[in-house]
């Protein structure tokens, strides 16, 4: 009789606790490692190890993933990637928008940076008069001949970065633009070579015009982005405009953040602090400078920015439930 009455009791306090212990370990994080894409741009690749460090600092094991660009958003999606930190406007919406309505990649906030991905000028191309009326585009219409190279046959050459980065918007623009006959596009093999020809360009005093963008380490060399006609929604021949319409520029834009939809549930905590983090454009170009122009490796890199800065980046993981992990 005694043992029959307490046994149901047994039961229900087992189950009782069973309850309240399960419900504070789903506020715990799982171990399963959060997947970080690494692509290929400085500033991309040292946030990637800054955004590793802070959930290591928070007790989450990680791992980096070399992904192409554009098909990370489908990875994120199907949870081959946990998270994408640099979802850049002008390039990559219509590929995190795509994701996102196939179901499976969630918006995980917007960083504090304006970003822009357009060609441009360094400030001493205009300086020295390589092309009077910059930075309006009609000025490209009399000075292709100070931008001409030995591969470019006599046209002004505009060096564009890696093709997988945007297709052929800038072959179009300049197709749109009717400049085909003065100017070619050459695609860079990587970013890398988009400094060294700066670099380069500036030595033989020659005129370079080259795709960059901001946030960028050369924010704070003294850049200029050329002014096109105003971008609107489907100017673009990949987004459904024409010869007529694709000339249009690059939009000012935001820089985005997205999940995987099963991370908030797995990795609350790092998934609270992923959703708080947003960086600065002087933030993001100093990501980018210690790489290109210090010349750290990105490991390095952003261990040392973690350590530098520990205010903008430690409030984003501390829990409001009062504890930690
Ligand atoms: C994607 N990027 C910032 C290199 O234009």
């Amino acid at each position: 009789m005694n043992i029959s009455i307490r046994k149901p009791l047994t039961t229900f306090i087992v189950a009782l606790s069973f309850v309240l212990f399960s419900g504070s370990s789903l506020a715990a994080d799982s171990s399963e490692p959060i997947k970080i894409p690494i692509k290929n741009w400085s500033s991309q690749i040292v946030m990637a190890h800054v955004i590793g460090g802070m959930f290591e600092s928070m007790g989450s094991n990680v791992e980096y993933v070399p992904v192409d660009n554009q098909a990370s958003f489908e990875a994120v999606r199907t949870g081959d990637l946990t998270l994408v930190h640099e979802v850049w406007q002008s390039t990559m919406q219509n590929a995190y928008y795509s994701a996102m309505e196939k179901g499976g990649l969630i918006d995980a906030g917007t960083h504090a940076a304006e970003t822009l991905e357009e060609m441009g000028v360094p400030n001493w191309v205009i300086d020295k008069g390589l092309c009077p009326g910059l930075p309006s585009w009609e000025a490209l219409k009399d000075c292709h001949e100070n931008f001409a190279t030995p591969d470019s046959g006599g046209k002004g050459r505009w060096l564009e970065g890696p093709q997988s980065w945007h297709g052929d918007v800038m072959p179009n623009r300049i197709k749109g633009l009717g400049l085909d006959d003065k100017w070619v596009v050459k695609f860079a093999g990587a970013a890398d070579a988009l400094w060294a020809e700066l670099k380069a360009a500036e030595k033989e005093g020659r005129g370079t015009i080259i795709f960059n963008w901001t946030p960028n380490f050369t924010d704070a060399d003294g850049f200029t982005f050329i002014e096109f006609p105003p971008y609107y929604d489907g100017c673009r021949i990949a987004d459904g405009g024409d010869l007529t319409s694709t000339g249009c520029g690059s939009p000012t834009g935001w820089l985005k953040k997205g999940v995987n939809y099963r991370f908030p549930r797995s990795h609350p905590r790092a998934y609270t602090a992923f959703t708080k983090l947003s960086f600065t454009t002087p933030q993001i170009g100093s990501m980018a400078a210690l790489v290109d122009v210090e010349g750290m490796t990105h490991q390095d890199a952003a261990t040392k920015w973690l350590a530098d800065n520990e205010d903008v980046w430690k409030p984003w993981t501390v829990s409001i439930l009062g504890d930690t992990n």
